[in-house]
Parts: structure tokens; C-alpha cells; sequence
């Protein structure tokens, strides 16, 4: 699994605190805490606190910062193209790389943020929204992801470098959208060959529900037996680390040993 760390996310407390602040301490700290804790690449998001107008600037900063103590893969999470190319220009210096999270499916946005993709050598997200809103069939989410990768193919980009987004809405909202999700992402991996990879932004799926730790850690299992292979979420959250590796090992993706745990993380 290619974990993508959540919390450089100014939508959390103290992270939105330090990025008003322009504090970096905090910053890098959480770098370092969520790549020790195994994330393989972390998203970067300035958060709403940020007016519109400075949303660039605050990107570029905060890329920097996060750079100052990783070369590791940094997902610019933002729909804004002026903000994703300054963060690129910062996450991809000196050939590190980067990931666009994300596009949607409409065709202008696909044909602009394709060429971000291309230019800094990035992989890129592509949700399952379009003209019409959040797709909410799998036929519909289907549909919208091979448009995403006729596009990558387009401008030369290889489809297993484009991870499909199936969207994760709130359980509380509606509780049919798990399923469908899981249906989705069984057929995303059918789409090309090389297959695409795919992801979710899992915390979505228990926003304002009680045993968030518990709903995110049973769902995770369930989309990687259906074939998802990136998660942005909380690598911090070490019941669901271990619910994660655990999934891997039973579906034989690692070799068992009694410290299976320990050896994922060492390895
Ligand atoms: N797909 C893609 N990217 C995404 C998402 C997605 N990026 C953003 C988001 N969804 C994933 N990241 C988060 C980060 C935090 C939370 C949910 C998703 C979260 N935050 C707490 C809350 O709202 O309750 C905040 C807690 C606090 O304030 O401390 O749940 O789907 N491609």
C-alpha cells in the first residue's frame, strides 16, 4: 500500500494555527512523525483559514517547509491551478517527486492539469466528479475515470501513473456509498492494462460518526481486498497501520513471520 499522510492539513487545528502563524516548527515535526509512522508520501493542503488570494504563496511555503526535512513523494492537494503549479515548482526541485491531487473529469480541467502532470514528471489523482457533480453510480465513477485515463494516454502519461479517486462521502450521509465505492474501485483496476493505481481520501467515510478509528479501519480491509493500493489517511492511527499490513499479509502480499508487523516497518 502507498500510504499518503493526511495531516499537513491546515483543516486541523494546530496545523491551520502554524500556517496562519508561519510557524514551520510544527510543520516538520508532523513530516517526520507521519513518514517514521510509515507514510510514503504526505498531502499537502493550506486549509480554507487561508484567504483565496494567498492560497500560492502559503502553498510555496509550505511545500518548502516540508522539504526542508524530506525528499519523499508530496501530494499538492488543492482543485486551484495556479496554487498546484507553485507547488509543484517547490515539491519537484532538484528531481524529487510530486503528486497533483487532484482533477476532476471535465475535459478542460483534465487537458490543463494533464500537462502539470506531464511538465514536472508527476502522478496525478483523478476523482470521479465531472460537469455534474460527484458521480454516485460505479457506472458513473467508471465512466469519469476512463475519461481520466484517455486523457493521461493523450499526453504521453502511462496509466499506472494516474491514481483514480472513487470520492469517500461521510457513512453518516449516505450509507450506500461504501459499497458502491468498493464496486468501483473492482472495476477502476479492470480498466487498463497496466492497470491504474487507486486511492481514497478515507477519513471522509467517518466524518461526524462515533467509532471513526473502528468504521475506517473495517473499511480499509474491505477496499484493499477489492483492489485499492493507495490510501490518504492517518498513518499516525497505528490500529489502522496494523489493519493495513495485516490485510497485505492475509492476502499474501508479504511472507508471514510471528514480528510481521515489525518487518513491514523496518523494511
Ligand atoms: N480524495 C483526495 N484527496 C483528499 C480527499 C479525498 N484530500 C482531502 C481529504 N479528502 C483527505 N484528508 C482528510 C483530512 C482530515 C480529515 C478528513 C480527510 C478529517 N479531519 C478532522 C474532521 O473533519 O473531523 C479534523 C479534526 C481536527 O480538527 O483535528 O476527518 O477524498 N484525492
Amino acid at each position: 500500500m502507498f500510504v499518503i499522510g493526511e495531516r499537513i492539513n491546515g483543516m486541523f487545528t494546530a496545523i491551520g494555527d502554524a500556517i496562519l502563524a508561519k510557524d514551520p516548527q510544527p510543520i516538520r515535526a508532523m513530516a517526520e512523525q507521519q513518514i517514521a509512522a510509515g507514510a510514503n508520501a504526505l498531502d499537502i493542503n493550506v486549509g480554507t483559514r487561508v484567504p483565496k488570494a494567498e492560497r500560492p504563496a502559503v502553498m510555496k511555503w509550505l511545500v518548502e517547509n516540508t522539504r526542508e526535512v524530506t525528499d519523499i513523494c508530496l501530494a499538492i492537494d488543492t482543485p486551484n491551478l495556479e496554487v498546484m503549479r507553485v507547488g509543484l515548482e517547490a515539491a519537484c526541485s532538484k528531481g524529487r517527486p510530486g503528486m497533483i491531487n487532484s482533477t476532476t473529469g471535465q475535459a478542460d480541467k483534465l487537458s490543463a492539469f494533464m500537462k502539470l502532470a506531464k511538465e514536472f514528471q508527476a502522478r496525478i489523482i483523478g476523482l470521479s466528479i465531472d460537469e455534474n457533480g460527484v458521480a454516485s453510480t460505479a457506472d458513473a465513477k467508471v465512466e469519469i475515470g476512463m475519461r481520466v485515463l484517455a486523457a493521461a494516454m493523450e499526453v504521453g502519461i502511462a496509466t499506472d501513473e494516474v491514481y483514480l479517486d472513487p470520492i469517500t462521502l461521510p457513512l453518516n450521509c449516505a450509507q450506500d456509498a461504501p459499497g458502491i465505492m468498493l464496486e468501483t474501485i473492482r472495476q477502476f483496476k479492470l480498466l487498463s492494462d497496466p492497470a491504474p493505481h487507486v486511492v481514497i481520501g478515507l477519513s471522509n467515510l467517518s466524518q461526524g460518526a462515533t467509532e471513526r478509528g473502528l468504521i475506517n479501519r473495517a473499511f480499509l480491509v474491505m477496499a484493499i481486498q477489492a483492489g485499492l493500493d493507495a490510501s490518504i489517511h492517518d498513518p499516525l492511527d497505528e490500529e489502522l497501520m496494523n489493519a493495513m499490513i495485516t490485510a497485505e499479509l492475509l492476502l499474501n502480499k508479504m511472507i508471514y513471520s510471528d514480528s510481521y508487523l515489525k518487518a513491514y516497518r523496518q523494511r
